[in-house]
């Protein structure tokens, strides 16, 4: 059974202070121009941790005119790709110095459990930048021939002020997803960081100057989407930008970019992935690791296993299974030992999970456990299960981003395969099999950017992440994510004596 609410009653105090709350703006913690703050909140209680500055279009203007002071003027660009690397190396070896702080303000921002954060989602920062700052000095143009008596070389070429908003699910691994490849390939950056979670991002930002960044080469803006983030997205002045957030979010930052200055755009979007559990699991297993694909960091991931299709052969037992698995997870104080879930971000995230959960009751799936919130503080709800879950049903089609497990039947690989793909989105896709055919067909049949094989959420630097449909555009980590932020150029030289 769940662990008690007890300690939602008398919240652990996180062993941090939080010392950096302002904009930073062209190397400086300032103050928003307006001098409004807003309130960050601790999602086991709602209390407020924090009042942070309030950047709104102002403030991105500043920071732009920074970012770009920079990047025109500055000498990161131009500065030997060693140097950077070594700026970048040195931010790595910051962040695991203050690797419990990081995790400890990521836990208190975010209510994700501070095991997760700093054995997990911190180290993987520090092993982001080393990933990145090792492309620094690797990133060149090719020759090419041409039909002619010319030289044909190309220059990769930073793109120059990159905007970047980032969501609150996953703070400071997003922030390093986003400056990580930014700042390797020499480019400025201006971000915009989710306003339920400004935290994390102001402290390593600290760090990252402290290692040796230039001033105006990262710039940080606390603030709201329709203000701060719609000012960066619509910037004349940003030459790029990267969004990571929900669907219909990402549709209004692509149409900003566009009726702007037409920069590039990179989204990162919402997902409604496909777990397909194949007729030869091994249930106990496959139970497992759907549950962890669905309940990893209270559900709130992009890629989350949410639909779990199980093989009509092992259903009731999975389904038998899953119940018991959903009963046994460890729910409460995300500083607590052995915590597997905390709270969900904010009030309404809760809303519209709890709002999820009744319209899956209402349309007549089975609901196997769970259902409601927590205790009666903060934004606690019981790990939910649903069987006999329909295509058509809302659980089945919407990004529920919480702790909600849906479970259908089917018959076979073509049956799975038509309804898998049959959604808007194509994130990510899991599949569990011991049969290589089965393996094979699969992951060539899904519509997806990521299928996970007998695996899931397993992030590495190296391994590009993104989605295909609404899913969004483009891929991030990996190499992929190097030409995201470089301009190729042609640059074309007659030779004088081509016979040599
Ligand atoms: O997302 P938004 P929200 C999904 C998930 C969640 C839902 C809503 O389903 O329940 O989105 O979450 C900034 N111009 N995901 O409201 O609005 C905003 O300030 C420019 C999936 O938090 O997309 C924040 O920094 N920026 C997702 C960022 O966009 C704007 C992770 C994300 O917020 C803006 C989070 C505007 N007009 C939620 N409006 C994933 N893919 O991982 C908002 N923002």
């Amino acid at each position: 059974k769940y662990s008690t609410a007890a300690a939602v009653e008398d919240p652990i105090i996180p062993a941090v202070n939080v010392n950096y709350t302002q904009l930073l703006i062209n190397g400086q913690f300032v103050d928003a121009a307006s001098g409004k703050t807003f309130p960050t909140l601790d999602p086991r209680t709602g209390d407020v941790i924090a009042n942070v500055s309030e950047g709104d279009a102002e403030d991105i203007n500043r920071a732009v005119a920074a970012a770009r002071k920079a990047f025109d003027e500055g000498p990161w660009p131009r500065m030997p790709a060693y140097e950077r690397q070594r700026i970048l190396l040195r931010f790595a070896d910051l962040i695991e110095k203050h690797n419990d702080e990081l995790a400890a303000l990521e836990t208190w921002d975010n209510g994700k459990p501070y095991e997760q954060a700093a054995t997990i989602e911190v180290p993987m920062v520090a092993r982001l930048m080393r990933y990145y700052a090792g492309w620094a000095d690797k990133i060149h143009g090719l020759t090419a021939p041409a039909d002619g008596p010319y030289h044909v070389q190309t220059l990769h070429e930073p793109i120059g002020v990159a905007g970047q908003i980032i969501p609150w699910n996953f703070p400071l691994l997003m922030f390093a997803w986003k400056i990580g490849p930014a700042l390797a390939c020499g480019n400025t950056v201006v971000m915009k960081t989710a306003e339920q979670t400004p935290l994390s991002a102001l402290f390593a930002s600290n760090l990252l100057h402290e290692a040796g960044l230039p001033a105006g080469v990262l710039n940080v803006v606390s603030g709201f989407g329709p203000t701060a983030g719609a000012a960066l997205a619509s910037h004349m002045e940003v030459d790029k930008l990267a969004f990571t957030g929900s669907t219909s979010t990402g549709k209004v930052v692509l149409g900003l970019a566009a009726r702007s200055n037409l920069k590039p755009v990179t989204l990162e979007l919402g997902g409604k992935s496909p777990f397909i559990v194949c007729e030869d699991a091994d249930v106990d297993t496959a139970v497992e690791l759907a549950h962890f694909a669905l309940f990893f960091n209270q559900g709130q991931c992009c890629c989350a296993g949410s639909r779990t299709f199980v093989h009509e052969r092992v259903y009731d037992e999975f389904v038998e299974k899953a119940k018991a698995r959903a009963l046994k997870r460890s729910v409460g104080d995300p500083f607590k030992g052995g915590i597997e879930q905390g709270p969900q971000i904010d009030t309404e995230q809760f809303e519209k999970i709890l709002g999820y959960i009744r319209s899956g009751v209402e349309s007549g799936a089975t609901l196997e456990t769970g259902g409601e919130r927590l205790g009666d503080k903060g934004f606690y709800i019981k790990p939910t299960v649903f069987s006999n879950v329909k295509d058509d049903m809302l659980i089945a089609k919407d990004e529920i981003f919480g702790p909600v497990q849906s479970i259908l039947k089917f018959k076979d690989l073509e049956d799975v395969v038509r309804r898998a793909n049959s959604t808007p989105y194509g994130l990510a896709a899991g599949v569990f099999t011991e049969n290589i055919d089965t393996a094979n067909t699969l992951t060539r049949a899904l519509r997806a950017g990521t299928v996970w094989v007998n695996c899931f959420d397993i992030f590495d630097a190296a391994i590009p992440f993104g989605g295909y449909k609404m899913s969004g555009q483009g891929r991030e980590k990996g190499i992929y994510s190097l030409s995201n932020y470089l301009q190729v150029k042609a640059v074309v030289t007659p030779l004088k004596n081509p016979a040599w």
